[in-house]
């Protein structure tokens, strides 16, 4: 079991909300406003009760739910939206669990230093020693990933909030366990959260408060945990390479579900490329670079060849003048010029931008402050 935690965080509310807010200050200026806003109210409150059910069902149940042959059974597509208003006009509508857009960076493992472009400049942060590893998530709710160590010598999590700069220290893991923070919860933070490869238990240190262990994985699977059910909360998920098959344990519902594709020594690359919130089933091969995308949208999957087989594979949601979509981006970082080779979604031209050195980590996430 994971040991004692310490929390000192302040709680924000998270990106999504500020939508909604936007959307409800707008729809008041709407005759018949208030009749949306009551309706926003109610569904909120149905959304909130139904996810805290969730929890208490994942938490009670998932102990004894194990990878089995169970059959995928893969719901329709049925992306939610959110309706944006100005006066009694529509002017747009946005996926609510859009990701934010990630900014090319890297960790340097023997300085402990975090480089982080910005387009048109960059920064350098220490924050990290030899040994750490890298645990970057948006744990105080802001939209903005904060800067995170996870220290397996001492399980003890060091995390800079994007809010006011303040450092959060959480202890909470053992050596050996793999540090996977993501938001489980649902409530916009990220949960420093452990998986134990021993147990194949992924212990979630909740926001929201107290803890859940759920039980997914062997101790010789890769854990690629996101939200592939598209509500808002990260799924427990490995690859698990002996039969090139991804596990999910879906929050919506508590099944555990799983997909094949691809074949056995490819490298899971799951994101969502297809823009619908939900992360798509994907592989890439480095022995001929061919990427395998299973689009969550039509359930059809879609090829690309893409990068150099020593290149490390960086799929995000990059954005610039030329791109800016909700779909993530195949991509990959080449160590020996520090080449960023981004195939941008938007028209599938290619950007290249040069950053990193040999030797660093790529960590691509939303740096901007
Ligand atoms: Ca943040
Ligand atoms: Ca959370
Ligand atoms: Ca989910
Ligand atoms: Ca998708």
């Amino acid at each position: 079991m994971p040991n004692d935690s310490r929390k000192q965080r302040s709680r924000h509310n998270n990106g999504n909300v500020s939508i909604g807010r936007k959307s409800e200050r707008n729809a008041r200026n709407a005759i018949g406003g208030l009749i949306l806003l009551g309706i926003l109210v109610v569904g909120t409150i149905t959304i909130t009760a139904i996810a805290n059910w969730r929890s208490l069902v994942i938490s009670q149940s998932a102990s004894v739910l194990m990878p089995s042959p169970t059959p995928p059974s893969m719901p329709a597509n049925a992306p939610a939206k959110e309706f944006v208003y100005a006066g009694s006009s529509l002017i747009s509508t946005v996926e609510p669990f859009r990701r934010p857009p990630s900014d090319v960076a890297v960790f340097r493992p023997t300085t402990g230093d975090w480089w982080i472009s910005t387009l048109q400049s960059y920064t350098v942060v220490n924050w990290g020693i030899a040994g750490d590893l890298v645990a970057p998530a948006d744990f105080d709710g802001d939209g903005k990933t904060d800067l995170g160590v996870y220290r397996p010598s001492s399980g003890v999590w060091y995390i800079i909030r994007s809010t006011d700069g303040g450092v959060d220290q959480h202890t909470w893991g053992n050596s050996g366990d793999k540090a996977v923070p993501a938001d489980f919860d649902g409530d916009g933070l990220s949960d420093p959260t452990v998986w134990r490869p021993s147990d194949g238990v992924w212990y979630v240190l909740k926001s929201t408060g107290g803890y859940i262990g759920l039980q997914l994985g062997t101790s010789t699977d890769i854990p690629v945990n996101a939200d592939y059910d598209g509500d808002g909360k990260s799924d427990p998920a490995v690859w698990r390479d002996s039969t090139a098959t991804f596990w999910v344990l879906q929050s919506t519902n508590s099944q555990v579900v799983s997909y094949s594709i691809g074949q056995t020594g490819d490298e899971p690359v799951p994101e969502d490329y297809d823009g619908d919130g939900k992360a798509d089933f994907a592989t890439r091969r480095a022995s001929d670079n061919s990427w395998r995308i299973r689009q969550s949208s039509d359930g059809n999957i879609v090829t690309y060849t893409w990068g150099q087989s020593s290149d490390v594979a960086v799929p995000a949601r990059y954005v610039d003048s030329l791109d800016g979509d909700a779909r993530a981006d195949i991509a990959t970082w080449r160590p020996s010029n520090g080449v960023w080779y981004i195939r941008r979604s938007g028209d599938g031209s290619t950007r290249t931008t040069q950053f990193g050195v040999d030797g660093d980590i790529p960590v691509p996430s939303n740096w901007r402050r």
